[in-house]
């Protein structure tokens, strides 16, 4: 899947594209809760295979059983298609 760069009016619609996450120095970025770090890592894990098969990968932290998650295309220098892609996934993943 090509990244294609988000235009100024696709980044203003991500409040309700993906309205759990939030703008961040330019990257979207949502954090989740999870009831130990097993699952935390069992959904890290569940994220990696995503973006791996995506070849498109995440900027994230993990503290016991807190993820924060920020994206960014690297090759772009912004917000691309494949960072709404990968967010959807994501939300997908944590529903
Ligand atoms: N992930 C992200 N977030 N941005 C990129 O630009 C990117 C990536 N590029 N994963 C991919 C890998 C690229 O480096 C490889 C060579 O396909």
């Amino acid at each position: 899947m090509a990244a294609l760069a988000l235009t100024a009016s696709e980044i203003q619609e991500l409040a309700e594209t993906l309205p759990a996450w939030s703008l961040v120095d330019g990257r979207l970025q949502r954090q989740f809760r999870f009831a130990d770090f097993c699952e935390a890592f069992g959904f890290m894990t569940q994220v990696a295979l995503v973006a791996e098969r995506l070849d498109h990968h995440p900027e994230w932290s993990n503290v016991w059983n807190r993820v924060t998650i920020a994206l960014t295309t690297h090759d772009i220098g912004g917000l691309s298609t494949l960072d709404v892609e990968l967010a959807r996934r994501i939300d997908a993943l944590a529903a």
